[in-house]
Protein backbone atom coordinates (compact mmCIF):
# COMPACT_ATOMS: atom_id res chain seq x y z
CA UNK A 1 0.00 0.00 0.00
CA UNK A 2 1.03 3.64 -0.65
CA UNK A 3 0.00 6.58 0.92
CA UNK A 4 -0.26 10.07 -1.50
CA UNK A 5 1.57 12.83 -0.31
CA UNK A 6 0.17 14.71 -3.17
CA UNK A 7 -3.01 15.56 -4.72
CA UNK A 8 -4.02 12.61 -7.04
CA UNK A 9 -5.62 15.21 -9.74
CA UNK A 10 -3.70 18.66 -9.30
CA UNK A 11 -0.22 17.23 -7.68
CA UNK A 12 -0.38 20.02 -5.00
CA UNK A 13 1.26 18.44 -1.10
CA UNK A 14 -1.45 20.73 0.43
CA UNK A 15 -3.64 18.30 1.93
CA UNK A 16 -5.73 18.77 4.68
CA UNK A 17 -6.93 15.89 7.19
CA UNK A 18 -10.93 15.47 7.32
CA UNK A 19 -11.47 12.33 8.67
CA UNK A 20 -9.98 9.17 10.12
CA UNK A 21 -11.48 5.98 9.59
CA UNK A 22 -8.82 3.91 11.55
CA UNK A 23 -7.21 0.48 10.17
CA UNK A 24 -9.93 -1.17 8.40
CA UNK A 25 -9.93 -4.69 6.24
CA UNK A 26 -10.65 -4.23 2.31
CA UNK A 27 -14.64 -3.80 2.30
CA UNK A 28 -14.63 -5.97 -0.65
CA UNK A 29 -12.49 -8.98 0.55
CA UNK A 30 -15.32 -11.20 2.11
CA UNK A 31 -13.53 -14.21 4.05
CA UNK A 32 -14.32 -17.59 2.76
CA UNK A 33 -15.09 -20.16 5.72
CA UNK A 34 -11.49 -22.12 5.47
CA UNK A 35 -9.98 -18.18 6.06
CA UNK A 36 -11.55 -17.78 9.13
CA UNK A 37 -8.61 -18.44 11.15
CA UNK A 38 -6.30 -16.81 9.27
CA UNK A 39 -5.23 -12.91 9.78
CA UNK A 40 -6.99 -10.55 7.34
CA UNK A 41 -4.95 -7.92 5.70
CA UNK A 42 -5.77 -4.30 7.27
CA UNK A 43 -5.53 -1.24 5.80
CA UNK A 44 -5.59 2.95 6.97
CA UNK A 45 -8.05 4.97 5.57
CA UNK A 46 -8.19 8.50 6.30
CA UNK A 47 -10.00 11.45 4.14
CA UNK A 48 -7.94 14.66 2.93
CA UNK A 49 -9.09 17.76 1.36
CA UNK A 50 -6.88 19.27 -1.43
CA UNK A 51 -6.51 22.95 -0.59
CA UNK A 52 -5.88 24.45 -4.16
CA UNK A 53 -8.43 21.75 -6.51
CA UNK A 54 -10.45 21.09 -3.92
CA UNK A 55 -10.34 17.27 -4.17
CA UNK A 56 -11.71 14.97 -1.42
CA UNK A 57 -9.57 11.61 -1.45
CA UNK A 58 -8.15 9.03 0.56
CA UNK A 59 -4.73 9.14 1.71
CA UNK A 60 -4.15 5.38 0.85
CA UNK A 61 -3.61 3.74 -2.56
CA UNK A 62 -3.78 -0.35 -2.03
CA UNK A 63 -2.83 -1.49 -5.17
CA UNK A 64 -6.10 -2.32 -8.17
CA UNK A 65 -4.25 -5.90 -8.55
CA UNK A 66 -5.59 -6.74 -4.54
CA UNK A 67 -8.59 -4.78 -4.84
CA UNK A 68 -10.27 -5.93 -7.37
CA UNK A 69 -9.29 -9.71 -8.22
CA UNK A 70 -10.96 -12.48 -10.08
CA UNK A 71 -12.96 -13.17 -6.80
CA UNK A 72 -14.20 -9.75 -7.32
CA UNK A 73 -17.89 -10.19 -5.51
CA UNK A 74 -19.77 -7.23 -7.05
CA UNK A 75 -22.25 -7.85 -9.69
CA UNK A 76 -24.18 -5.07 -11.02
CA UNK A 77 -27.17 -6.97 -11.59
CA UNK A 78 -28.45 -7.61 -8.44
CA UNK A 79 -30.26 -4.77 -7.73
CA UNK A 80 -33.81 -3.64 -10.21
CA UNK A 81 -33.04 -0.11 -9.01
CA UNK A 82 -30.03 -0.06 -10.78
CA UNK A 83 -31.02 -2.19 -14.12
CA UNK A 84 -34.07 0.41 -14.39
CA UNK A 85 -31.66 2.99 -14.28
CA UNK A 86 -29.45 2.40 -16.77
CA UNK A 87 -31.94 0.79 -19.41
CA UNK A 88 -33.96 4.67 -19.08
CA UNK A 89 -30.22 6.02 -19.54
CA UNK A 90 -29.58 4.10 -22.67
CA UNK A 91 -32.97 4.38 -24.22
CA UNK A 92 -32.36 8.41 -23.61
CA UNK A 93 -29.15 8.18 -25.37
CA UNK A 94 -29.57 6.12 -28.17
CA UNK A 95 -32.99 8.34 -28.82
CA UNK A 96 -30.83 11.47 -28.61
CA UNK A 97 -27.88 10.10 -30.58
CA UNK A 98 -29.83 8.20 -33.25
CA UNK A 99 -27.47 5.45 -32.46
CA UNK A 100 -27.51 2.65 -34.72
CA UNK A 101 -25.50 -0.36 -35.52
CA UNK A 102 -22.54 2.07 -37.14
CA UNK A 103 -21.77 3.12 -33.73
CA UNK A 104 -19.76 1.77 -30.78
CA UNK A 105 -20.43 2.47 -27.56
CA UNK A 106 -17.35 1.63 -25.22
CA UNK A 107 -18.18 0.99 -21.32
CA UNK A 108 -15.10 1.20 -18.54
CA UNK A 109 -16.23 -0.94 -15.21
CA UNK A 110 -18.75 -2.75 -17.70
CA UNK A 111 -19.16 -5.61 -14.77
CA UNK A 112 -21.58 -7.99 -15.69
CA UNK A 113 -23.27 -6.52 -18.47
CA UNK A 114 -26.11 -4.80 -16.57
CA UNK A 115 -26.05 -1.66 -18.73
CA UNK A 116 -24.32 -2.70 -22.57
CA UNK A 117 -26.50 -5.22 -22.66
CA UNK A 118 -28.80 -2.64 -23.65
CA UNK A 119 -27.18 -1.63 -26.70
CA UNK A 120 -26.76 -5.34 -27.44
CA UNK A 121 -30.34 -5.72 -27.52
CA UNK A 122 -30.84 -2.60 -30.01
CA UNK A 123 -28.00 -3.45 -32.32
CA UNK A 124 -25.98 -0.98 -31.55
CA UNK A 125 -21.99 -2.71 -31.40
CA UNK A 126 -20.89 -2.44 -27.36
CA UNK A 127 -17.02 -3.44 -25.97
CA UNK A 128 -16.93 -4.05 -22.46
CA UNK A 129 -13.53 -3.35 -20.50
CA UNK A 130 -13.59 -4.99 -16.85
CA UNK A 131 -10.54 -6.08 -15.32
CA UNK A 132 -12.67 -8.74 -12.87
CA UNK A 133 -12.78 -11.51 -14.69
CA UNK A 134 -15.83 -13.35 -12.91
CA UNK A 135 -18.26 -10.03 -13.65
CA UNK A 136 -16.81 -9.78 -17.43
CA UNK A 137 -17.48 -14.21 -17.85
CA UNK A 138 -21.08 -13.15 -16.69
CA UNK A 139 -21.40 -9.94 -19.48
CA UNK A 140 -20.04 -11.98 -21.98
CA UNK A 141 -22.14 -15.46 -21.51
CA UNK A 142 -24.97 -12.33 -22.51
CA UNK A 143 -23.16 -11.89 -25.57
CA UNK A 144 -21.87 -8.55 -24.61
CA UNK A 145 -18.01 -8.53 -25.81
CA UNK A 146 -15.49 -8.03 -23.36
CA UNK A 147 -12.17 -7.45 -22.74
CA UNK A 148 -10.82 -8.61 -19.44
CA UNK A 149 -8.55 -5.79 -18.76
CA UNK A 150 -7.50 -2.47 -16.67
CA UNK A 151 -8.23 0.60 -18.35
CA UNK A 152 -4.92 2.36 -19.15
CA UNK A 153 -3.94 5.38 -21.78
CA UNK A 154 -2.05 3.09 -23.00
CA UNK A 155 -5.02 0.17 -23.86
CA UNK A 156 -7.02 3.62 -25.35
CA UNK A 157 -4.66 4.72 -27.36
CA UNK A 158 -4.29 0.61 -29.00
CA UNK A 159 -8.07 0.57 -29.21
CA UNK A 160 -7.89 4.32 -31.36
CA UNK A 161 -4.96 2.90 -33.33
CA UNK A 162 -7.39 -0.48 -34.10
CA UNK A 163 -10.14 2.34 -35.10
CA UNK A 164 -12.38 1.85 -32.14
CA UNK A 165 -12.87 5.31 -30.71
CA UNK A 166 -16.11 5.00 -29.41
CA UNK A 167 -19.27 7.46 -30.11
CA UNK A 168 -20.24 7.16 -26.42
CA UNK A 169 -18.22 6.05 -23.64
CA UNK A 170 -19.99 5.64 -20.34
CA UNK A 171 -17.67 5.10 -17.35
CA UNK A 172 -19.72 5.00 -14.15
CA UNK A 173 -18.90 4.63 -10.96
CA UNK A 174 -15.30 3.66 -11.67
CA UNK A 175 -13.15 7.43 -11.59
CA UNK A 176 -13.01 6.94 -8.31
CA UNK A 177 -11.17 3.58 -8.55
CA UNK A 178 -8.28 4.23 -10.31
CA UNK A 179 -5.31 5.67 -8.15
CA UNK A 180 -3.89 7.51 -11.37
CA UNK A 181 -6.98 9.98 -11.93
CA UNK A 182 -4.82 12.18 -14.64
CA UNK A 183 -4.34 9.11 -16.43
CA UNK A 184 -7.74 7.38 -16.48
CA UNK A 185 -9.28 10.84 -18.08
CA UNK A 186 -6.60 11.20 -20.20
CA UNK A 187 -7.40 7.37 -21.45
CA UNK A 188 -11.37 8.63 -22.29
CA UNK A 189 -10.07 11.75 -24.10
CA UNK A 190 -8.07 8.94 -26.53
CA UNK A 191 -10.79 7.06 -26.45
CA UNK A 192 -13.87 9.43 -27.21
CA UNK A 193 -14.13 10.56 -31.38
CA UNK A 194 -13.82 14.26 -31.85
CA UNK A 195 -17.73 14.50 -32.19
CA UNK A 196 -18.44 11.81 -29.29
CA UNK A 197 -19.78 11.78 -25.76
CA UNK A 198 -18.66 10.77 -22.39
CA UNK A 199 -21.10 10.07 -19.83
CA UNK A 200 -20.24 9.40 -16.42
CA UNK A 201 -21.72 8.60 -13.27
CA UNK A 202 -20.15 9.38 -9.84
CA UNK A 203 -21.37 9.67 -6.23
CA UNK A 204 -21.94 13.21 -5.77
CA UNK A 205 -19.68 13.97 -2.41
CA UNK A 206 -22.41 16.76 -1.14
CA UNK A 207 -24.48 14.12 -0.58
CA UNK A 208 -22.31 12.19 0.76
CA UNK A 209 -21.07 14.81 3.43
CA UNK A 210 -24.85 15.97 4.05
CA UNK A 211 -25.87 12.61 4.64
CA UNK A 212 -23.59 11.62 6.39
CA UNK A 213 -22.71 8.76 3.77
CA UNK A 214 -19.53 7.90 5.55
CA UNK A 215 -19.83 4.35 5.08
CA UNK A 216 -19.48 4.91 0.80
CA UNK A 217 -15.70 5.53 2.02
CA UNK A 218 -13.49 2.45 1.42
CA UNK A 219 -10.49 1.79 -0.48
CA UNK A 220 -11.93 1.04 -3.41
CA UNK A 221 -12.77 4.79 -3.83
CA UNK A 222 -9.80 6.82 -4.06
CA UNK A 223 -11.66 9.82 -4.64
CA UNK A 224 -15.14 11.66 -3.76
CA UNK A 225 -15.72 14.12 -6.70
CA UNK A 226 -17.45 17.41 -6.55
CA UNK A 227 -18.34 19.33 -9.67
CA UNK A 228 -16.03 22.30 -9.12
CA UNK A 229 -12.98 19.88 -8.79
CA UNK A 230 -14.25 17.48 -12.03
CA UNK A 231 -14.24 20.72 -13.77
CA UNK A 232 -10.79 21.71 -13.62
CA UNK A 233 -9.91 18.04 -14.08
CA UNK A 234 -11.00 17.34 -17.46
CA UNK A 235 -10.44 20.75 -18.34
CA UNK A 236 -6.66 20.21 -18.23
CA UNK A 237 -7.36 16.66 -20.51
CA UNK A 238 -9.21 18.83 -23.20
CA UNK A 239 -12.70 17.39 -22.05
CA UNK A 240 -15.40 19.77 -21.57
CA UNK A 241 -18.70 18.99 -18.44
CA UNK A 242 -21.23 20.49 -20.46
CA UNK A 243 -24.32 18.74 -19.09
CA UNK A 244 -24.72 17.52 -15.53
CA UNK A 245 -27.44 16.05 -13.56
CA UNK A 246 -27.89 15.08 -9.87
CA UNK A 247 -29.35 11.41 -9.55
CA UNK A 248 -30.59 9.53 -6.68
CA UNK A 249 -28.73 6.30 -7.07
CA UNK A 250 -26.37 5.17 -4.88
CA UNK A 251 -27.41 7.87 -2.10
CA UNK A 252 -26.73 10.91 -4.31
CA UNK A 253 -24.57 10.93 -7.14
CA UNK A 254 -23.83 12.98 -10.41
CA UNK A 255 -24.00 12.64 -14.05
CA UNK A 256 -22.07 14.42 -16.07
CA UNK A 257 -21.58 14.44 -19.82
CA UNK A 258 -18.48 15.51 -21.60
CA UNK A 259 -17.64 16.08 -24.80
CA UNK A 260 -14.31 17.78 -26.84
CA UNK A 261 -15.91 20.83 -27.63
CA UNK A 262 -16.85 23.18 -24.86
CA UNK A 263 -20.80 23.37 -24.91
CA UNK A 264 -21.44 24.60 -21.28
CA UNK A 265 -25.35 24.91 -20.34
CA UNK A 266 -26.97 26.38 -17.20
CA UNK A 267 -27.06 23.27 -15.63
CA UNK A 268 -23.17 22.93 -15.22
CA UNK A 269 -22.98 26.63 -14.12
CA UNK A 270 -25.92 26.08 -11.36
CA UNK A 271 -23.96 23.25 -9.75
CA UNK A 272 -20.82 25.13 -9.58
CA UNK A 273 -22.30 27.91 -8.38
CA UNK A 274 -24.58 26.36 -5.50
CA UNK A 275 -21.07 24.26 -4.77
CA UNK A 276 -19.31 27.54 -4.17
CA UNK A 277 -22.58 29.10 -2.24
CA UNK A 278 -22.16 26.81 0.39
CA UNK A 279 -18.34 26.67 0.51
CA UNK A 280 -17.26 23.69 -0.85
CA UNK A 281 -14.22 25.04 -1.97
CA UNK A 282 -12.95 25.37 1.20
CA UNK A 283 -12.00 22.97 3.96
CA UNK A 284 -14.53 24.55 6.21
CA UNK A 285 -17.54 22.46 4.57
CA UNK A 286 -16.12 19.64 5.55
CA UNK A 287 -14.67 20.60 9.32
CA UNK A 288 -17.52 19.27 11.08
CA UNK A 289 -17.82 15.94 9.22
CA UNK A 290 -15.56 13.83 11.43
CA UNK A 291 -17.94 14.73 14.61
CA UNK A 292 -20.92 13.68 12.67
CA UNK A 293 -19.56 10.48 11.63
CA UNK A 294 -18.89 9.55 15.14
CA UNK A 295 -22.30 11.02 16.40
CA UNK A 296 -23.62 8.37 13.80
CA UNK A 297 -21.33 5.82 15.13
CA UNK A 298 -22.78 6.54 18.31
CA UNK A 299 -26.52 6.22 17.70
CA UNK A 300 -26.25 3.43 16.27
CA UNK A 301 -24.46 1.66 18.71
CA UNK A 302 -26.53 2.54 21.44
CA UNK A 303 -29.21 1.81 19.43
CA UNK A 304 -28.42 -2.04 18.63
CA UNK A 305 -27.22 -2.41 22.16
CA UNK A 306 -30.85 -1.05 23.90
CA UNK A 307 -32.65 -3.11 21.48
CA UNK A 308 -30.35 -6.70 22.49
CA UNK A 309 -30.46 -5.39 25.96
CA UNK A 310 -34.39 -6.13 25.32
CA UNK A 311 -33.87 -9.18 24.13
CA UNK A 312 -34.37 -8.62 20.47
CA UNK A 313 -33.03 -10.69 17.49
CA UNK A 314 -31.09 -8.41 14.60
CA UNK A 315 -29.98 -9.47 11.42
CA UNK A 316 -28.81 -6.95 8.92
CA UNK A 317 -29.42 -6.66 4.48
CA UNK A 318 -26.88 -6.38 1.97
CA UNK A 319 -23.08 -7.60 2.00
CA UNK A 320 -22.65 -4.88 0.40
CA UNK A 321 -18.57 -2.96 0.51
CA UNK A 322 -20.43 0.16 2.33
CA UNK A 323 -21.66 -2.32 4.74
CA UNK A 324 -18.32 -3.47 5.79
CA UNK A 325 -16.95 0.19 6.34
CA UNK A 326 -20.21 0.88 8.55
CA UNK A 327 -19.97 -2.83 10.64
CA UNK A 328 -16.03 -2.35 11.03
CA UNK A 329 -16.41 1.30 12.06
CA UNK A 330 -19.00 1.19 14.32
CA UNK A 331 -18.16 -2.19 15.92
CA UNK A 332 -21.20 -4.03 15.05
CA UNK A 333 -20.05 -7.63 15.46
CA UNK A 334 -21.52 -11.25 16.15
CA UNK A 335 -22.65 -10.02 19.78
CA UNK A 336 -25.59 -7.76 18.45
CA UNK A 337 -26.21 -8.96 14.75
CA UNK A 338 -26.84 -12.71 13.62
CA UNK A 339 -26.09 -12.65 9.93
CA UNK A 340 -26.40 -11.10 6.66
CA UNK A 341 -28.44 -11.73 4.06
CA UNK A 342 -27.81 -11.25 0.43
CA UNK A 343 -29.18 -11.59 -2.68
CA UNK A 344 -25.60 -11.96 -4.71
CA UNK A 345 -24.89 -15.54 -4.69
CA UNK A 346 -21.57 -15.12 -5.38
CA UNK A 347 -21.49 -13.99 -1.57
CA UNK A 348 -23.66 -16.03 0.13
CA UNK A 349 -21.38 -18.84 1.89
CA UNK A 350 -18.77 -16.21 2.91
CA UNK A 351 -18.35 -13.73 5.61
CA UNK A 352 -18.24 -10.11 6.20
CA UNK A 353 -14.26 -8.59 6.86
CA UNK A 354 -13.45 -7.54 9.99
CA UNK A 355 -16.41 -8.88 11.94
CA UNK A 356 -16.30 -12.18 9.83
CA UNK A 357 -21.00 -11.95 10.45
CA UNK A 358 -21.72 -14.94 7.89
CA UNK A 359 -23.96 -14.55 4.45
CA UNK A 360 -26.98 -16.36 4.05
CA UNK A 361 -29.95 -15.86 0.99
CA UNK A 362 -32.49 -13.64 1.66
CA UNK A 363 -34.68 -16.69 2.44
CA UNK A 364 -33.18 -16.86 6.00
CA UNK A 365 -35.10 -14.07 6.94
CA UNK A 366 -38.74 -15.62 6.69
CA UNK A 367 -37.04 -18.90 8.34
CA UNK A 368 -35.33 -16.93 11.70
CA UNK A 369 -37.54 -13.82 11.87
CA UNK A 370 -34.99 -11.93 13.14
CA UNK A 371 -37.30 -8.96 15.07
CA UNK A 372 -35.04 -6.38 13.23
CA UNK A 373 -32.90 -6.26 9.58
CA UNK A 374 -30.56 -3.37 9.81
CA UNK A 375 -30.08 -2.48 6.08
CA UNK A 376 -26.43 -2.10 5.37
CA UNK A 377 -27.13 -1.51 1.81
CA UNK A 378 -29.66 1.76 2.49
CA UNK A 379 -28.95 3.18 -0.87
CA UNK A 380 -31.65 0.45 -1.98
CA UNK A 381 -33.75 0.42 0.76
CA UNK A 382 -37.06 1.06 -0.86
CA UNK A 383 -36.55 -1.94 -3.52
CA UNK A 384 -35.09 -4.01 -0.39
CA UNK A 385 -38.31 -3.08 2.27
CA UNK A 386 -41.36 -3.95 -1.28
CA UNK A 387 -38.85 -7.18 -1.64
CA UNK A 388 -39.31 -7.92 2.08
CA UNK A 389 -43.00 -7.20 2.35
CA UNK A 390 -43.28 -10.50 3.98
CA UNK A 391 -41.41 -10.24 6.34
CA UNK A 392 -42.76 -6.52 7.61
CA UNK A 393 -46.51 -8.07 7.36
CA UNK A 394 -44.86 -10.91 10.47
CA UNK A 395 -43.90 -7.86 12.59
CA UNK A 396 -40.20 -7.93 11.28
CA UNK A 397 -38.94 -4.02 11.81
CA UNK A 398 -36.17 -2.19 9.38
CA UNK A 399 -33.24 0.09 10.60
CA UNK A 400 -31.31 2.46 8.44
CA UNK A 401 -28.25 3.84 9.36
CA UNK A 402 -27.96 7.18 7.54
CA UNK A 403 -28.17 9.91 7.94
CA UNK A 404 -29.35 9.28 11.59
CA UNK A 405 -29.92 6.14 12.54
CA UNK A 406 -34.13 5.43 12.03
CA UNK A 407 -36.38 2.66 12.76
CA UNK A 408 -38.79 2.32 10.18
P1 LIG B 1 -24.38 -1.78 -3.45
C1 LIG B 1 -20.47 -1.30 -4.88
O1 LIG B 1 -20.60 -0.86 -3.55
C2 LIG B 1 -19.04 -1.54 -5.15
P2 LIG B 1 -21.59 -1.58 -2.57
C3 LIG B 1 -18.36 -0.50 -5.93
N1 LIG B 1 -17.11 -0.17 -5.31
C4 LIG B 1 -19.09 0.78 -6.11
O2 LIG B 1 -18.49 1.75 -6.50
C5 LIG B 1 -20.50 0.90 -5.76
O3 LIG B 1 -21.12 -0.36 -5.71
C6 LIG B 1 -21.26 1.77 -6.73
C7 LIG B 1 -27.37 -6.63 -2.46
N2 LIG B 1 -28.80 -6.52 -2.74
O4 LIG B 1 -24.78 -1.91 -4.84
C8 LIG B 1 -26.49 -6.61 -3.67
C9 LIG B 1 -29.62 -7.54 -2.36
O5 LIG B 1 -29.16 -8.55 -1.78
O6 LIG B 1 -25.08 -0.79 -2.63
C10 LIG B 1 -25.21 -6.05 -3.11
O7 LIG B 1 -24.43 -7.07 -2.53
N3 LIG B 1 -30.95 -7.44 -2.60
C11 LIG B 1 -18.13 -1.04 -7.31
O8 LIG B 1 -21.21 -3.02 -2.46
C12 LIG B 1 -25.68 -5.11 -2.00
O9 LIG B 1 -26.98 -5.53 -1.65
C13 LIG B 1 -31.48 -6.35 -3.19
O10 LIG B 1 -32.70 -6.29 -3.37
O11 LIG B 1 -21.66 -0.81 -1.32
C14 LIG B 1 -25.78 -3.69 -2.49
O12 LIG B 1 -24.53 -3.19 -2.71
C15 LIG B 1 -30.62 -5.29 -3.57
C16 LIG B 1 -31.17 -4.06 -4.23
C17 LIG B 1 -29.29 -5.40 -3.34
O13 LIG B 1 -22.91 -1.44 -3.47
Amino acid sequence: MESIKSCRSCASSKLTQILDLGVTPLADALVKPENLDKPEGTYPLSVVYCEQCTLIQIRETVPPDVLFCQDYPYYSSFSEALLKHSAANVAEIIARRKLGPQHLVVEIASNDGYLLKNYHAAGIPVLGIDPASGPAQRAMDIGVDTLVDFFTPALAQSLADEGKQADVIHANNVLAHVADTNGIVSALATLVKDDGEIVIEVPYVKDLIEHVEFDTIYHEHLCYFSGIALDKLFRRHGLYLNDVRRLSIHGGSLRLFLGKQEAVQDSVKELLAQERAVGMDTSTYYEDFAQRVDQLKHDLLALLQKLKSEGKSIAAYGAAAKGATMINYVGVGAELVDFVVDRNSYKQGLHMPGQLLPIFAPEKLLESMPDYLLILAWNFADEIRAQQSQYAERGGKFIVPVPKPAIL
